[in-house]
């Protein structure tokens, strides 16, 4: 796919949306009246590694599946989830994506194909298999990316999931976003391979190595991993290394992480390293990225506060789309009816 001036400035575009919304996120959760929270739980976010999820997703062609992770904001923008739902979504109001019935990032949406992110750290890899399984048998196109973290990695039902896509081919691209930590363990207390890429040896597939502050060459790599895994020759493991330049949570100041060690990665952030691509490679000005950043503050300045005024889940809509649709009292389990 060609690099054009408008696929450049639009992956920016995602990248800078993704900041400003989890930014906003953040001061919600810091400023907030703790006997009235607008956000009732916490933020989860993805300060520096916005390259990957918005880069990733980017691949993704109509009928592709997301099988997300908790720190993939940028993928759902890209999937077409509106900045107005994600907000709804975190101060659970009825208009959210699970109708206010759960909070922060714990959603997800059949008709954008995105899987519901699953609390369990690896789950998913194991029902992204699933769906691979079922769209390989049905001959469709298409293919299921999942992501999680090096944390996550670490999990028996990942190496299973891995071992088992391998063995049977399916189109499944795994993405590990190592962002040096899982909660307050470094990488170096988790795991002894110098890369999670090389993994991939041991199950028997492709392993790529990707620097994950580059949102071009995860957006590359994820086409070409798209590619393999579409041509049947099995599923891809793709490392992409980066930072997470924030707590854990939004109630996590990272005291356990090493100030050089951020203000290292502070210079490689995957927003600078973007617009300092665009200011080379194409007519891109400070003043074009001045206009950008005020017109997405505004974006996200208007979403949060349409999403506020929305009214919370009403008592009588708690049956409305659990299960099925209609009188729960039809429904046959096991062959027997049963009233409920
Ligand atoms: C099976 C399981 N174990 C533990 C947890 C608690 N937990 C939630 S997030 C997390 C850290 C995950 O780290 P990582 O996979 O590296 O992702 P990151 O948060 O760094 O993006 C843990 C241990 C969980 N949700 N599920």
């Amino acid at each position: 796919m060609e690099l054009t001036p408008d696929l450049l400035k639009t992956l920016y575009r995602y990248l800078v949306t993704t900041r400003t919304l989890e930014n906003r996120v953040a001061t919600i959760c810091q400023s907030q009246n703790a006997n009235d929270p607008l956000i009732v739980g916490k933020g989860y976010l993805s300060a520096g590694q916005e390259a990957i999820s918005v880069g990733a997703a980017h691949a993704l062609r109509q009928g592709d599946w997301l099988a997300v992770g908790h720190r993939d904001m940028g993928a759902h923008l890209v999937r077409g989830i509106t900045p107005q739902e994600i907000f709804a979504q975190y101060f659970c109001r009825a208009t959210s994506l699970t109708q206010g019935r759960d909070e922060n990032i714990h959603f997800g949406c059949t008709d954008k194909k995105i899987l519901g992110f699953i609390s369990h750290m690896g789950a998913s890899a194991c029902v992204a298999n699933g769906l691979a399984a079922a769209m390989k048998y049905r001959g469709d196109p298409n293919f299921v990316l999942t992501t999680f973290g090096d944390g996550a990695s670490s999990q028996g039902i990942v190496h299973e999931s891995l071992n088992y896509a391998a063995v049977f081919k399916l189109p499944v691209v795994f993405i590990i976003n190592n962002n040096g930590y899982a909660i307050s363990t470094p990488v170096q207390e988790q795991f002894a391979v110098k890369n999670l890429a090389d993994r991939a040896a041991g199950y028997g597939i492709s392993g790529i190595l990707v620097d994950g502050n580059d949102v071009v060459a995860v957006y590359q790599n994820a086409l070409k991993a798209r590619d393999h895994v579409l041509a049947g020759k099995g599923p891809v493991l793709m490392e992409c290394k980066t930072m997470r330049m924030c707590g854990h949570g939004t109630h996590d100041s990272a005291g356990y992480v090493p100030r050089d060690e951020i203000e290292a990665w502070e210079k490689r952030d995957p927003l600078l390293l973007m617009k300092e691509q665009l200011v080379k490679e194409i007519d891109f000005t400070e003043e074009a990225d001045k206009k950008l950043s005020l017109e997405v503050n505004e974006l996200i300045e208007a979403a949060w506060q349409a999403a506020a005024k929305a009214s919370g889940p009403r008592a009588e809509d708690l049956l409305t789309g659990v299960y099925t649709e209609g009188n729960l009292s039809d429904v046959n389990f096991r062959g027997r009816s049963r009233m409920l």
